[in-house]
């Protein structure tokens, strides 16, 4: 039939021929310009269908203390996400992945209906890889496992606001955790894999770069020391009925921060019932005016001016002086009419202060409590940290002069306050500040003349060992030195003081034989007694105790040598007092 139709009509069989041949060949062109001609550019195209790059989470640096204890550690955890869209398919089993999750069914089920559309979702975040895992071998479609890494905190509330926190994408958001982010955290990894259209893993195909873990940061602070320093703060706020307070340790050779203390605290750990006044780093975000703690820096002043010397006398009497509009007023006049600069110190006289203030000027006293760091950055970049104010005059009006000699009018960080001190104690060497463990010898400031650091460190020692001084700031064991402080709070918002709002203050160091540590005490708005002297020393006194002991310094101060002396000023303050 073909044949006899082929020949009757044999163009036609040729055109059909011819046209089959043309489909044959176009095909034949297409192949080759699939396979061959555009392949690089096609698969690029069909690839970046399929193949993702995945982030290989980096392990987050160590963060310890001075002797490798950790302080922040990154454990792996398993996070859990859904595909929206998958997990449509697996409904009857919904009820039964709930259950696994801990999650109330009906919640968790309406939770889905909403993220039908989407390919991720999280489940969960952060569960232990051994519950993850269990949840994983459930195997039901569409439930998908990543590794991360979660911060864990050993020291909880004992170290919360130095320590910090970071984020739920491991970025460190608060304290340390932020300030030395770019040291902690890792450069994430990256890792190629196949994915189909419906985003379900198919294959994973291989790492393209390693995930670089953070480093390590050891810290200055002494997990001991740190307890300790807590522990005495605690048993203070609450025995003295007291609204907040920070404690500061510092090594005075090298500048380290040994400890750094603040109440109210909070579990890092587990952060949902944290309130912000927990969260406070008050040592170095909180300022205040220093009051009576000054007066030693101000002695420094008087002492380097020349015109005084520990033994010279001041007429404090009757404890009231007058300056145009404004009456300076001692607390207390019980150490007699007339007092030496030591007598003026264990007294806390405001007028002896003031005399002496108008004597030498306050810019001198300005100087030196600039000198000292107060109101100065201290260059730790620690986040909201606080820069405190010195106020300075051209020429210094007398009210002015008077208060800044005892403490007001200037506003400081608990953190600069021990700073100054340490200075006195390391002989008028000052060292930088710093809250990572420091492994060279520091650099040195003389800041104070080394014999005026020395008479300071004699006197403040009488203000805690005469008859009249801060006796409960005494060790048992050891020589130590230091100054309470008993200041008004400021009021918010309107001038003046409030009325029964009280700060008390202590900041002292020892041992005297070899200063090694200063420590600063304050609480904030104790009800039960509020004089520095009563509230503050007794912490001073445990805390420096128990760092004395657990530093291995030999006692200075043995009962066997009591008879024996070891006041380095030439004042009989304490005798005659
Ligand atoms: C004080 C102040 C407020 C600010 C006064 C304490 C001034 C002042 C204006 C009255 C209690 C009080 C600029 S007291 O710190 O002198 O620590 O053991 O708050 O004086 O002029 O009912 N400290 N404290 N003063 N203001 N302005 C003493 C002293 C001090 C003690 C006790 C007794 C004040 C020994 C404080 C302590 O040294």
């Amino acid at each position: 039939m073909i044949g006899l139709e082929g020949a009757r009509y044999p163009w036609r069989f040729r055109l059909v021929l011819a046209l089959l041949a043309l489909m044959v060949g176009a095909i034949a062109w297409r192949i080759l310009d699939l396979q061959v001609i555009d392949r690089a550019f096609l698969k690029e195209q069909g690839d970046a269908r399929s193949v993702r790059h995945v982030p290989i989470p980096a392990h987050r640096g160590l963060i310890t203390d001075r002797n490798g204890e950790p302080l922040a550690v990154s454990t792996p955890v398993t996070t859990l996400w859904a595909n929206g869209k998958e997990l449509q398919g697996a409904r009857e089993r919904w009820a039964e992945l709930a259950g696994a999750l801990g999650q109330d069914a009906k919640s968790f089920a309406q939770r889905l209906e909403q993220n039908a559309n989407r390919e991720f979702m999280y489940l969960v975040r952060g569960l232990t890889p051994e519950r993850g895992q269990a949840i994983l071998d459930l195997k039901i479609p569409g439930v998908y496992g990543i590794e991360e890494f979660r911060r864990f905190y050993p020291a909880g509330e004992v170290t919360a606001q130095l320590v910090g926190f970071t984020d739920v994408d491991d970025r460190g958001r608060e304290g340390i955790e932020l300030a030395f982010d770019n040291w902690l955290a890792g450069v994430p990894g990256k890792r190629r894999v196949l994915k189909d259209r419906r985003g379900r893993l198919i294959k994973d195909v291989q790492v393209v770069e390693n995930a670089k873990p953070g480093k390590t940061l050891a810290l200055s602070v002494d997990l001991r020391l740190q307890y300790l320093a807590n522990r005495e703060l605690r048993n203070a706020l609450v025995e003295n009925g007291a609204k907040a307070g920070s404690l500061v340790i510092l090594d005075v050779k090298t500048g380290e921060v040994l400890a750094m203390a603040n109440q109210p605290s909070y579990n890092p750990n587990n952060r949902r019932s944290m309130q912000p006044a927990m969260m406070r780093n008050r040592a170095m975000i909180d300022v205040f005016e220093p009051g009576s703690t000054v007066k030693p820096l101000s002695m420094v002043a008087a002492l380097q001016s020349g015109r005084w010397k520990p033994s010279d006398k001041v007429e404090v009497y009757p404890g009231r002086l007058q300056i145009g509009r404004y009456t300076i007023k001692d607390v207390s006049t019980g150490g007699g009419p007339v007092l030496d600069l030591t007598g003026i110190l264990i007294n806390s006289s405001n007028v002896g202060m003031s005399k002496i203030a108008f004597d030498i000027g306050g810019e001198a006293i300005y100087n030196v409590l600039q000198q000292l760091g107060l109101g100065q950055d201290t260059g730790l970049g620690f986040p909201g940290e606080r820069v405190g104010n010195l106020p300075n005059h051209r020429k210094w009006p007398k009210a002015e002069t008077a208060t800044l000699s005892y403490g007001y009018g200037v506003s400081v960080t608990a953190l600069q306050l021990v700073h100054a001190y340490s200075v006195l104690a390391n002989n008028g060497r000052m060292v930088p500040l710093s809250l990572v463990r420091v492994d060279r010898e520091p650099v040195a400031t003389q800041v104070v003349p080394e014999d005026v650091a020395k008479t300071l460190q004699g006197m403040l020692q009488q203000v805690i060992e005469a008859p009249r001084g801060a006796y409960r700031a005494k060790v048992p064991g050891y020589h130590v030195a230091g100054k309470s402080g008993t200041a008004r709070k400021a009021s918010v918002g309107t001038k003046g003081y409030t009325a029964n709002a009280y700060r008390s203050l202590f900041a002292g160091f020892g041992p005297m034989s070899n200063p090694r540590f200063a420590v600063v005490v304050v609480i904030d708005e104790p009800s039960n007694g509020y004089f520095g002297g009563l509230v503050s020393a007794p912490v001073f006194s445990k805390v420096m105790s128990g760092t004395l002991r657990l530093m291995n310094i030999p006692p200075d101060n043995l009962p066997s040598e009591e008879p024996q002396q070891t006041v380095a000023t030439s004042s009989a303050a304490g005798g005659r007092l």
